[in-house]
């Protein structure tokens, strides 16, 4: 059976999260194997690591020993197994407009937010695992990510979708990354209604009971 080797974290979230999405199910459909990333686990695992050099979750590993890293790669793996519902676009276009913002977002929120995050709030936590910059540094970061989240609440305005005007790929990224900041305690920033509308909406999606459940 398929497995996706997952832990706390957005990015492993994120997978699943699409997988809801899809329909598909733990247990049935691919089975889960958690890590834990506080303590190292996953970096300790020399044949995890031998696998997945970065060391980092998720990754998905397919029957045949096929191992799949990075996220939003393994989110596109899924789309071309199981079409239903789409995510990514029908058509190149549309899968242009869908890439284009999760882009965006993941260069222009993803990084500064997450490595803004380990250098102030996370330190503790990441300081003694990985290169982190300054703690000036990471408050600047966490403010350019602000920024930008209001950049992308005006983009979004009255709507509840950032491409194709449906659910894809692109609202999943930015509301799988509300909901990391929400459990390490961010807030959405000042004058971001719309996207505090959008939060809302997708809330009642099943794919958020994942921010719910205990690791
Ligand atoms: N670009 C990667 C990021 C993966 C990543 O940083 N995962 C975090 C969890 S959200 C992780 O593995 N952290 C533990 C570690 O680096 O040891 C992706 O999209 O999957």
């Amino acid at each position: 059976m398929t497995t996706l080797h997952s832990s706390l974290g957005p990015n492993p979230r994120l997978v699943r999260m699409f997988m809801v999405e899809k329909g598909l199910e733990e247990g049935k459909d691919f089975e889960r194997v958690h890590y834990d990333i506080i303590t190292g686990e996953n970096r300790q695992d020399a044949e995890y690591c031998a696998k997945n050099p970065q060391g980092t979750l998720p990754a998905l590993e397919l029957d045949d020993g096929t191992f799949l890293t990075e996220s939003w790669p393994i989110c596109e793996f899924i789309e071309e197994n199981h079409a239903s519902p789409n995510l990514f676009g029908e058509t190149a276009k549309e899968r242009a407009e869908v890439r284009k913002w999760a882009r965006l977002f993941d260069q222009e929120v993803v990084v500064p937010m997450t490595m803004g995050f380990r250098a102030t709030g996370g330190r503790p936590m990441f300081e003694p695992r990985m290169a982190v910059v300054s703690e000036g540094a990471g408050a600047e970061l966490a403010a350019m990510s602000d920024d930008k989240w209001r950049w992308f609440d005006a983009q979004l305005g009255g709507s509840n979708h950032f491409a194709l005007g449906r659910f894809t790929f692109a609202d999943l990224l930015v509301f799988a990354f509300a909901n990391f900041g929400f459990t390490v305690g961010w807030k959405l920033p000042e004058g971001t209604d719309n996207l505090a509308r959008f939060v809302e909406t997708h809330n009642a999606r099943p794919c958020a009971a994942i921010w719910q459940q205990a690791e």
